[in-house]
């Protein structure tokens, strides 16, 4: 019996550092290169070269929508010098997605930034705003026909990204590298909330592009937040909304105005009197350390649409690191059900992008496998997986008898 309305996206999603390879000139390039416990990125995927056939497998699977990064370090290799080259590469691809009929929804910013920008301060230098601004504005440029647009990719997660990085890269801290994205292997405190000062800064680049989007493109324009699902021991509830306005709520907030905002959740998590409890090793957790709980995503989009009631909702990430592809569909068919249930109780949602695509470089870790699709990392071959195609054919049968749109 179909669920989801008949105009509802369906996607699979991916990020350029993460599959085209060689993003040589950005900052995670460079940090993979000197941090410990690094795996380097290297080739990646080839998607810089290999997108059309990334393309073709959404299309051929029976999803309507591909949500991919363009690459600012590559856009704008040196401060100022804007490569035309790579503007009309990635214009390419937005083009390879509609004569596909695959509809692109781009991000403009996902974990990367060039790495002269860094060198000067990223973030935090008293320019950074209006550095991204002007690469907003060009790449602005290349989006006709663009329908929805990312500024940023988890703004929240980015935030804590880069003070983890300062300390793997200090010499003097001993900390190996571990993502963000990735819980420790034995318990150990849960890493330091989201820097709210950095936060404010990623605050403040995504309403400036938000207006130069606005004026210069016709998408609809919002940012993807990672969220966490919290859930709340008695009595641990003004310990929760502390911690789920520095986690989170910051950063819905500020998309009060957006066209949609980006529900990005993987798991769910215990906030107790003394805070977020670490998820428990448990022999079914994922491959990133985390409980399995597809029911995440529907607490997500509740929790979202509690803070936003005005804003549309886009699952513009969901998906499991597993290496066992029967339950990656049985965790997506879950979260679906928990996404059907919430929009039942009246949560406006949009569309379901499947995090990932394929089986790609997890920030400095090659292991945890997120993709509906594998790749042989010498050969660079696709395999799809079995979860393609019912995701695909999931998308299709809603889409052809789905409800009004
Ligand atoms: O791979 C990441 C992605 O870059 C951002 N959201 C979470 C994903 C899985 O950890």
């Amino acid at each position: 019996m179909p669920t989801f309305p008949n105009d509802f996206l369906w996607g699979a999603a991916s990020a350029p550092h993460q599959v085209e390879g060689n993003n040589v000139n950005s900052d995670f390039w460079a940090q993979e290169a000197r941090m410990t416990g690094a795996d380097r990125s290297g080739d990646a995927l080839d998607s810089y070269n290999r997108y059309p056939e990334d393309i073709a497998l959404v299309a051929e699977s029976g999803l309507d929508t591909y949500r991919f990064g363009i690459e600012w370090a590559r856009i704008e290799p040196a401060p100022g010098v804007f490569s035309r080259v790579e503007l009309a590469h990635y214009r390419r691809m937005i083009d390879a997605a509609l004569e596909a009929g695959v509809r692109p929804f781009v991000t403009l910013h996902h974990f990367t930034s060039p790495r002269w920008f860094a060198e000067a301060g990223g973030w935090e230098a008293p320019q950074a705003i209006d550095r991204f601004r002007a690469y907003v504005e060009v790449a602005a440029s290349i989006l006709d026909g663009v329908e929805w647009v990312c500024t940023i990719n988890e703004p929240n997660i980015l935030a804590i990204m880069i003070r983890e990085a300062e300390v793997a890269l200090d010499p003097d801290s001993g900390v190996e590298w571990l993502s963000p994205t990735l819980e420790a292997d034995t318990p150990r405190p849960i890493k330091p909330a989201p820097p709210v000062e950095i936060g404010r800064r990623l605050i403040e680049a995504h309403h400036a592009a938000r207006e130069i989007l606005r004026a210069r493109t016709t998408a609809k324009v919002g940012w993807s937040i990672a969220n966490r699902a919290f859930e709340t021991r008695p009595g641990a509830e003004e310990v929760r909304r502390r911690l789920e306005y520095v986690w989170e709520d910051l950063y819905l907030e500020a998309a009060a105005e957006d066209d949609y905002v980006g529900v990005q959740a993987y798991s769910a998590q215990w906030v107790g009197l003394d805070g977020i409890e670490p998820h428990p090793v448990r022999p079914d957790n994922t491959l990133v350390r985390t409980a399995y709980r597809p029911d995440a995503l529907g607490i997500a989009v509740r929790h979202t649409a509690d803070v936003l009631p005005d804003v549309p909702v886009v699952v513009t990430e969901n998906g499991i690191a597993t290496d066992d592809d029967t339950r990656r569909v049985a965790y997506t068919e879950a979260a679906l059900d928990s996404l059907a249930q919430a929009m039942a109780d009246g949560v406006d949602v949009r569309g379901y992008i499947h995090w990932s695509l394929l089986d790609n470089y997890e920030w400095g870790h090659w292991d945890p496998t997120f993709g509906l699709v594998a790749v042989d990392r010498e050969t660079f071959e696709r395999r799809p997986k079995p979860s393609l195609a019912w995701l695909g054919s999931f998308a299709r049968n809603e889409r052809e008898g789905g409800g009004e749109g």
